[in-house]
């Protein structure tokens, strides 16, 4: 199939996240995206460059300040005495009941302040070259939906860096932009249909149930670690339903440490059926492959042969996809996953 791939990612590349209190080397690295481009590669895929969308995309779906902060982040940094090549990692964060009761906190100057104000977590670095990778794995995300639209039956999106934990205003988890989110508003437009998104990271995707929490016209399902033990810790309990307008259009399956490949395709299953009744347009898929069981950061037990069956279940609704690439840790079975979840959608054994 057409899969997207953008070499700026390259630029987004950091030695350390900060972690359970100090620094440790860090996950989210580029030999991921590049492990999945040779194995993709090497199995035929069509590799294509993404076309530039600017910034209207983006704009729809997250407050442009943060986009702002986020294009500006480095240069105040380098400007305001930080003046060095570490990467930026906020200390200090608005934290909910920080200003409880006080009314909405003005965005400070400070570059470090700044960063505490949109950024939600110790893991998300900012770095010289993030603004420009994380525009381009938009781009990335966006050029595989057009090719959607245009008539293909699914594409790829090898989105570096991730984003399905970047919220309206706020973003962490190795995220910045969500790609899934910009593309599922970008879709309902261009085909006037509710679209799903279908999120198979390991972790839940907080930013992309936050933005159409109250929305009925994107369906939101997503299976994922239970909260209660898994980072992002605070979403993704299965009574979060969507709220108003969007009651009933959001869909969470928590699942318990261990979960192996019978009962993983079980809820994969359930959830399909879910969005099936719930859209009538093409699918977005937030593929993670952390729920791998060598997964370094996560604790399920899925095998690199059951993606295949994951690629053909989704494939079998018969929805146009657009899949985009979300975490995946284990550089050893990375490249070999992503081929067997695109196989599988191909009806290759
Ligand atoms: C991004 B994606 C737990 C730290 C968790 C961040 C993990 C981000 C995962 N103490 N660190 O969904 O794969
Ligand atoms: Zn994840």
């Amino acid at each position: 199939m057409q899969v997207v791939h953008s070499e700026r990612h390259r630029e987004h590349a950091y030695a350390n996240e900060v972690s359970m209190g100090g620094a440790v080397p860090a996950w989210e690295v580029p030999e991921r995206a590049e492990l999945i481009l040779a194995a993709l590669t090497a199995d035929g895929h069509v590799i294509r460059p993404p076309t530039e969308a600017g910034l209207a995309p983006i704009h729809a779906v997250h407050d442009p300040a943060m986009v702002r902060f986020l294009e500006t982040a480095w240069s105040d940094w380098q400007a305001g005495g930080g003046a060095t090549t570490d990467p930026m990692i906020p200390d200090t964060f608005l934290h909910a009941g920080y200003r409880d009761g006080m009314g909405h906190a003005p965005e400070p100057t400070s570059p470090c302040g700044r960063m505490g104000y949109w950024c939600f977590d110790t893991a998300t670095p900012i770095v010289a070259g993030t603004y420009g990778a994380a525009r381009a794995a938009v781009d990335v995300a966006l050029t595989a939906a057009q090719f959607v639209v245009a008539g293909e039956r699914a594409t790829y999106g090898l989105c570096r860096p991730p984003g399905h934990h970047a919220a309206r205003a706020t973003f962490g988890g190795y995220c910045y932009f969500n790609n899934a989110a910009i593309t599922a508003e970008w879709l309902g437009r261009a085909t006037g249909t509710r679209i799903g998104i279908l999120d198979v990271d390991f972790h839940h995707g907080n930013g992309t149930q936050q933005i159409f929490y109250g929305r009925p016209d994107v369906a939101y399902a997503s299976l994922h670690g239970d909260p209660r033990r898994i980072y992002p810790y605070f979403s993704g309990h299965a009574d979060e339903r969507g709220t108003g307008r969007g009651e009933g259009a959001t869909f969470n399956q928590p699942l318990p440490a261990g979960t192996g490949d019978a009962d993983y395709l079980a809820a994969l299953e359930r959830a399909l059926d879910w969005l099936v009744g719930r859209t009538d347009g093409p699918l977005v898929v937030s593929l993670g492959f952390d729920t791998h069981q060598h997964d370094p950061i996560c604790d399920l037990a899925v095998t690199t042969a059951a993606y295949g069956d994951h690629g053909r279940l989704v494939a079998g609704t018969g929805r146009p996809l657009v899949i985009l690439q979300e975490g995946g840790y284990d550089l050893a079975s990375i490249g070999e996953n992503a081929r067997r979840w695109l196989g599988g959608v191909e009806g290759r054994p």
